[in-house]
C-alpha cells in the first residue's frame, strides 16, 4: 500500500489534518487503534475557542458545532464564601463554544470518512513507524482480524496519537528535547448525571483544594476536585464526592448543587510536557502527542486543531512545491503552545496556592485574584489569554 500521508490518531488532530489534506487533494490514511464508536463515545474536552470555531468553519468543519453548542461569555470565581463573575465576552469580545469532544469527533469523521470518501481503519493494531529519516517513511501495523501485518509507504507520517501513542516513542534518543513541568497536585475529574448547577464554569477556590463545576448539556455536568496526587478514583465515592464540592463550592446566594450519579471517575495527575522540535525527519507530531497540557484552563482541544491546522497547510504548500511552512511547521505551532503553557501555569497558581500549605503561594495567589477582580485592564488581559486569541504571540 502506499498514500501520501498517514495520518496516526483519529482524535481531533489527526481528524482536522485529514479532513484539510483530503479537501486539497493530498492522498491520505488514518489509522486508529480504536473502533469508530470508542472515538465517537469517549469524553474529554468541552471547550473550543472561538478563533479555532472560525478556523474549522473556513474549512467547512464547523457547521454542525456552530447548530449545536452554546456559547459563554462569563465565569465565576467562589472565594470567602462570596461569588465574582469574570464577563469574559465583554472583556475579550469573544466567547467560547461548549461541545464536547466526542461530537466534534464525530463530525470530523463524518465530513472526512462519510462525506467525502477519506480511507481510515480503526481497530489497528501494534502501529510502528519505519524510515523516519530516509526517502520514503513507511508505518505498519497488525490487521485486527487476520492477525496479518499492512505496511504503507508514505511521503510523512503525522503523529497525532496523543498521550500515550507510539509516535512520540519512534523518534530516537536525542533527536529532541522533553520539558516536563508538575503542579504537584491532581485533579478528581468525574462526569454527573445531573444537569448544571451554574450557567457555566464555576471555580472555587478553598483551603481544602480547588473544586469546579462545568456545565456540559442539560444532563450531564462536569466537576472537578483537587485530590492528594497518590490518590484513586477509588478513593472517592459518590457521597465523599459530593460532599467535598459542597464545601468547595460553597458561596452566599449559590444554588444547591443538583446531584446525581457519577458516570465517570479520573484521577488526572497536573502534569505539562511539551516536545522540541514537534518533528524529526518524515515524522510531524501534532497534538497531545506533541504536548500535553493539565486541564487547568481548558487548552489541549485547541492546541490541537491549532497544530493540525497548521500541519495541513504546511503540508498542502510542501505539494505544491514550498517547503518552508513545512520546516517552520514546529516554530509557528510551539508559539501557541508556551503562551498556552505559561497561561495554564499563572492560572494553577491561582486555583491551587490557597490549598499549597505554602504561605507565600497562598498570599501571592491571593493578590493576584485580587488584581484579577479589581482592574479592568487585568480582567481584559486575563479574557484575552483566556479565549484565546485570534493571532499568535
Ligand atoms: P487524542 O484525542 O488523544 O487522540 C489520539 C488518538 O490516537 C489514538 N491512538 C492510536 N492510534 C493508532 N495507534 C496507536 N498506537 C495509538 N495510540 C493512540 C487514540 O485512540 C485517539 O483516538 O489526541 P489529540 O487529537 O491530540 O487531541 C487532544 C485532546 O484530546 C486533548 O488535548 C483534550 O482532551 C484535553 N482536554 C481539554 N482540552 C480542551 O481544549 N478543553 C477542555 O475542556 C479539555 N478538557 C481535556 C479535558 C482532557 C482531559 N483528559 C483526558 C485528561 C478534560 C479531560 C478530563
Amino acid at each position: 500500500d502506499r498514500a501520501d500521508v498517514v495520518v496516526i490518531g483519529a482524535g481531533p488532530a489527526g481528524l482536522t489534518v485529514a479532513n484539510v489534506l483530503r479537501a486539497a487533494g493530498v492522498d491520505c490514511l488514518v489509522l486508529e487503534a480504536e473502533s469508530r464508536e470508542f472515538v465517537e463515545r469517549r469524553p474529554r474536552a468541552g471547550f473550543v475557542e472561538e478563533w479555532a470555531v472560525r478556523a474549522l468553519g473556513r474549512h467547512g468543519l464547523a457547521e454542525r458545532l456552530l447548530e449545536r453548542a452554546e456559547t459563554q461569555g462569563e465565569f465565576e470565581f467562589r472565594v470567602d464564601g462570596a461569588r465574582h463573575a469574570v464577563r469574559t465576552a465583554r472583556l475579550s469580545g469573544r466567547r467560547h463554544f461548549v461541545y464536547p469532544q466526542p461530537l466534534l469527533v464525530g463530525d470530523l469523521l463524518a465530513a472526512y470518512a462519510d462525506r467525502a470518501g477519506g480511507a481510515v481503519r480503526f481497530e489497528v493494531q501494534d502501529v510502528r513507524l519505519h524510515d523516519l529519516d530516509g526517502p520514503r517513511a513507511a508505518v505498519s501495523y497488525r490487521d485486527p482480524h487476520t492477525g496479518e501485518r499492512h505496511r504503507i509507504t508514505c511521503d510523512h507520517v503525522v503523529g497525532a496519537d496523543g498521550a500515550r501513542g507510539v509516535s512520540r516513542a519512534a523518534i530516537p534518543d536525542g533527536q529532541v528535547r522533553m520539558t516536563r513541568h508538575d503542579h504537584g497536585v491532581a485533579w478528581l475529574a468525574v462526569l454527573a448525571e445531573a444537569p448544571p448547577s451554574a450557567d457555566g464554569v464555576v471555580f472555587g477556590i478553598h483551603p481544602r483544594g480547588f473544586g469546579a463545576h462545568m456545565a456540559r448539556s442539560a444532563h450531564v455536568t462536569r466537576y472537578y476536585l483537587e485530590v492528594p496526587a497518590a490518590d484513586a478514583a477509588a478513593d472517592w465515592p459518590d457521597e465523599r464526592v459530593w460532599r467535598e464540592l459542597r464545601v468547595r463550592l460553597a458561596a452566599d446566594g449559590a444554588r444547591p448543587l443538583r446531584e446525581g450519579p457519577l458516570s465517570e471517575k479520573t484521577v488526572l495527575a497536573m502534569h505539562n510536557y511539551v516536545v522540541e522540535p514537534m518533528a524529526y525527519g518524515r515524522l510531524h507530531l501534532a497534538g497531545d502527542a506533541a504536548h500535553l497540557l493539565a486541564p487547568v484552563a481548558a487548552k489541549g482541544m485547541n492546541l490541537a486543531i491549532n497544530d493540525a491546522l497548521l500541519l495541513g497547510a504546511a503540508l498542502i504548500a510542501h505539494y505544491k512545491g514550498d517547503d518552508r511552512p513545512l520546516a517552520g511547521y514546529s516554530a509557528a505551532a510551539l508559539r501557541r503552545v508556551w503562551q498556552y503553557l505559561e497561561f495554564s501555569q499563572w492560572l494553577s497558581e491561582v486555583l491551587h496556592g490557597a490549598s499549597s500549605g505554602d504561605r507565600f503561594r497562598a498570599g501571592t495567589a491571593a493578590a493576584r485574584l485580587r488584581r484579577l477582580l479589581g482592574s479592568e485592564a487585568a480582567a481584559k488581559a486575563f479574557a484575552g489569554l483566556y479565549l484565546g486569541e485570534e493571532a499568535d504571540l
